[in-house]
């Protein structure tokens, strides 16, 4: 792509550069000038594009899913969600894989592990576990649960009647693109889960106290489900001292106890409130979000497109798009839950934000 500026590649084609350019293909190479300014763009310019999925659309599939396909042999039965820029990579957005996994009512699923990392927000059903590094979870509807890179895990569902649906996320795409990525099935097809159920909840979850004297060196986090009725509390205690983000509302982060900070390396992952008819100011950054919306209906604006969402929907905001969340019920809230890639984008020194002025050249909001 020729750009008439000086600084930028700007070498007109002549017969003479077309037969110099074959010749260095013979030897896989080429000239930096005809790729710069693809390679070094002005600004972020992802593949993918802003893109939902409608729970109600998606559920009947889901639900036929569970009968045309036995959980042995499919691994895990989960139905992936494309953004329609990047079927390359398997992708939901930028590097984030995500998906909606269901599991019959007394099924389980076989233990394995891999390099990539994994996150699960509940969205039906009531007898879902998970059992991560022998630690059994029992989670339910807007519980969240992680599995960290390299850890064992297999899944579940107790329940007697209904299945479980969940969303996972996985930096799947990420670890691909770094051509690192393992995979084991456990040697014992199933792993034995501790005498406790929740024991990471027990040992960590306390909030405001941790153990004394223990000592954690992972780098994810030590505890690995946040259990709804927590969240929930904790975004209702913030807006009663808190205005919250122009931008996001009352928005929390999931976070590891330790630390402070995100849950694991390369995602975080945050649930936020919009409080009745609240409708935050449009900004943009670098990094990837897909969000589930936990509660509520309302819409948002990306890159000038208006998306009406309700419960369970299922939305995703590229790096460097524009965009803006509204509650459009005048009596509740909305809640929607998100994970991204900031983890990635922060400690890389990546991260840039800028906010929507009406003078910007870029993208006008509709
Ligand atoms: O549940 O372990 O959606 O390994 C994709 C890969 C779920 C899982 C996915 C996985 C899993
Ligand atoms: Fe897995």
């Amino acid at each position: 792509m020729k750009e008439d500026i000086l600084g930028r590649a700007r070498v007109d084609d002549t017969p003479e550069l077309q037969e110099f350019y074959k010749a260095l293909s013979k030897f896989d190479a080429t000239a930096l000038w005809t790729v710069a300014n693809d390679i070094e763009p002005w600004y972020p310019q992802p593949k993918s594009v802003p893109t939902m999925w409608r729970y109600e659309e998606l559920r009947p599939l889901v639900l036929e899913s569970a009968h045309l396909v036995e959980g042995d042999d499919a691994g895990r039965r989960a139905i992936s969600l494309i953004n329609p820029g990047r079927q390359d990579v398997t992708s939901a957005v930028g590097l984030l894989f995500t998906a909606l996994q269901i599991m019959n009512p007394q099924e389980s699923m076989t233990a394995h592990r891999h390099a990539a990392s994994a996150l699960r927000f509940v969205i039906e059903g009531e007898g879902a576990w998970t059992i991560v590094e022998g630690d059994r979870l029992r989670v339910g509807p807007n519980d969240f649960a992680i599995t960290p890179s390299g850890t064992w895990h297999e899944h579940g569902n107790a329940g007697e009647t209904d299945p479980v649906i969940w969303q996972d996320g996985l930096d799947i795409p990420l670890v691909n693109a770094l051509d690192a990525n393992f995979y084991e099935v456990h040697p014992d097809v199933y792993q034995t889960p501790g005498e406790v159920d929740n024991s990471s909840f027990l040992e960590h979850g306390a909030g405001i106290l941790k153990p004394a004297g223990r000592t954690w060196s992972k780098r994810y986090s030590p505890l690995l489900a946040f259990p709804w009725e927590q969240t929930y509390a904790a975004l209702e205690m913030q807006a009663k001292v808190s205005e919250g983000s122009p931008h996001d509302g009352i928005i929390m982060e999931y976070v590891n106890p330790v630390t402070g900070g995100s849950v694991m390396p390369t995602m975080g992952a945050h649930m936020q409130m919009l409080r009745p008819d609240e409708s935050t100011k449009a900004h943009r950054h670098t990094g990837s979000v897909v969000y589930h919306v936990a509660k509520g209906k309302g819409h948002s604006i990306i890159n000038g497109q208006r998306y009406d969402w309700k419960e369970h929907d299922i939305f995703v905001v590229p790096s460097w798009a524009w965009h803006e969340h509204a509650n459009d019920d005048p009596n509740n809230d909305a809640c929607l839950f998100s994970f991204n890639d900031f983890p990635m984008i922060n400690s890389l020194d990546l991260w840039a934000e800028a906010v929507y002025t009406e003078n910007d050249g870029h993208q006008p909001v509709a």
